[in-house]
């Protein structure tokens, strides 16, 4: 067995990978490549050791196998996919590869990944849930390397850190050095929020985000699906909906059947998929297809043709969220919808005389936010008869809403984002962030060190505080967004996030996450994910 210097290989091969200085910029230090004692992992894992000693791997040799004692064979088809799927991340396109093994004596080679479920119940055929055991241990090692999770979620995580460490040689050969990580995420809800709304985004375009969701170990998908412009979301209960509310009736729909492959996809991937249906504002959509649905503005004493949020004073509105919301909690398998809840501009109801009428029956005075909290107090009961958990946008909480102790309260409004997190977890909910967390927001420069450098639990409050920050979400906001530029606008800027998220609270060093993410970037654009560069740099693969 010939030991190589593996990791001065890595860091050569890695170095390539890597460009000019970044251009100086206002707002970050100038950050040099050098190369990191982790390689190119990303998200950091909690704990790893990376050896010098090296290993080849071989298309034509190397497997990823169930270990005999697993409590997952071969029935269960989610980690099958995966092996595949990484298999063919690992090696790229087979055919082209140069199979040189030949005769060239080399360092040894790694033979074999077994992937060890050690619960029994691996929970192949169940959905990721905000509690998943998403942990994992992995060690690299002569002559079968080891991958040990209680679940398959786990596995699934560890199959991708596997493919990370997996790097080539100056001939092109691939090779890994002996290893060892014990892994686990820092916040159980780690999201990504796409809006297909204000543009429709194809199926297509949702499941390879998906795809490049899981490399980044990233567990939700909160699927903002309609919203003012457009009601993509295809309806069996009310078909008017997006028949009238969507952009286009047939072209620019989700169908039941769309929405079951992104759920499934998703699943595959251990990523959850948590609907927001958001009212009652942003509504604007709804009340083509469903009449009475929302509020008609008044000018004057007469009503104006236009309409505002939900009506909340007819019983008729709450008929139907009742149907509606039955409909989405046995489409979503999710043990939580959102709903939104944010931004309800009280113009409208305040123009229009029975409105004020209600107001004045019910002794609102002119505290139009009691008038939003009536509304939401019954859509909450509405969906909590469906068994269903909810997570809501801070306005909800902001207005003294009565929640179920578990519900989450979504954080958003950055200029009061700590003062917010303290109020809310001071009140025993459990939050997620996302305030300083807008992707669609674009700047010159690396703005990804932004992102990286947020600590989610710098609020004032005290540990049991803390524990209830379950996570975040990046939102990517859809009105200047569409298929032609989510990729890029995404990542890698989302994979600051990915890392802030799952890694240690003390992974900070924005000079190893430079290096590494640099390297990451050129991985994704690789596998065909068009992420946009992070400075002048090259790829040793480019995009094709
Ligand atoms: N759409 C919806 C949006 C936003 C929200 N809800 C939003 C507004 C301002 C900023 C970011 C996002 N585009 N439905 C608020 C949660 Cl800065």
């Amino acid at each position: 067995m010939t030991v190589l210097l593996g990791v001065a290989f890595t860091l050569l091969t890695l170095g390539s990978c890597w460009g000019h200085q970044p251009d100086r910029l206002d707002q970050e230090p100038e950050l040099a490549f050098q190369p990191s004692k982790y390689g190119s992992l990303w998200p950091l894992p909690q704990k790893v050791q990376i050896s010098e000693v090296s290993f080849k791997l071989s298309s034509s040799s190397f497997r990823i196998t169930d270990a005999k004692e697993s409590a997952a064979g071969p029935s269960c088809s989610l980690l099958q996919q995966a092996y595949r799927r990484y298999f063919e991340y690992i090696f790229g396109d087979v055919k082209t590869q140069n199979v040189n093994k030949g005769s060239r004596k080399g360092p040894a080679e790694l033979l074999e990944l077994q992937v060890w479920i050690t619960s029994p119940d691996s929970e192949c055929d169940g959905y990721p849930t905000v509690s998943s055991d998403e942990s994992y241990e992995l060690s690299v090692d002569q002559p079968v390397s080891v991958l040990k999770a209680p679940k398959v979620w786990g596995a699934l995580h560890g199959l991708e850190t596997f493919s990370q460490l997996v790097y080539e040689d100056e001939y092109g050969a691939k090779s890994i050095n002996a290893t060892s990580v014990s892994d686990f995420p820092r916040f159980a809800h780690r999201g990504i929020l796409l809006d297909s709304s204000r543009h429709f985004l194809p199926i297509k375009v949702i499941l390879s985000n998906l795809e490049t969701m899981a490399m980044h170990k990233f567990n939700v998908f909160h699927w903002h699906i309609v919203d003012d412009p457009s009601f993509p979301y295809l309806s069996r209960t009310f078909p008017d909906l997006s028949r009238k509310g969507a952009y286009h009736p047939y072209t620019h729909v989700y169908t039941p059947t769309d929405v079951k492959m992104v759920i499934e996809f998703a699943r595959l991937r251990g990523i959850r998929v948590v609907s927001e249906f958001d009212t009652p504002g942003h509504t604007q959509s709804w009340g083509k297809g469903q009449p009475d649905l929302l509020t008609p503005c008044y000018a004057g004493s007469k009503p104006s043709g236009t309409f505002g949020p939900v009506n909340p004073i007819l019983n008729s509105t709450y008929t139907f969220m009742r149907q509606f919301f039955k409909e989405v909690s046995t489409v979503f398998p999710d043990a939580y919808v959102h709903l939104g809840g944010d931004e309800v501009d009280f113009t409208c109801w305040k123009s229009n005389p029975d409105i004020q009428k209600f107001m004045e029956q019910q002794g609102f005075g002119q505290d139009y936010r009691k008038l939003e909290s009536f509304y939401i107090q019954k859509l909450l009961d509405i969906v909590t008869a469906t068994n269903k958990g909810y997570i809501i946008w801070q306005e909800v909480f902001d207005n003294g809403v009565k929640l179920k102790p578990d519900t989450v309260v979504h954080v958003w409004i950055s200029s009061s984002a700590n003062s917010e997190m303290s109020n809310v977890t001071a009140s025993g909910y459990t939050t997620i962030l996302s305030a300083p967390w807008y992707l669609d927001y674009i700047s010159t420069g690396q703005d990804w060190q932004k992102y990286y450098k947020v600590e989610p639990l710098s609020f004032n409050g005290t540990e049991k505080q803390k524990n209830l920050v379950i996570g975040g979400e990046a939102c990517l906001w859809g009105e200047y967004v569409d298929a032609t530029n989510l990729t890029p606008r995404l990542w890698p800027r989302a994979s600051a996030v990915a890392e802030r998220l799952w890694s240690a609270k003390e992974v900070t060093d924005i000079t190893d996450a430079y290096s590494r993410l640099s390297v990451h970037r050129c991985r994704l654009v690789q596998r065909g994910v068009p992420a946009q560069p992070l400075s002048p740099s090259f790829c040793p693969h480019e995009y094709k």
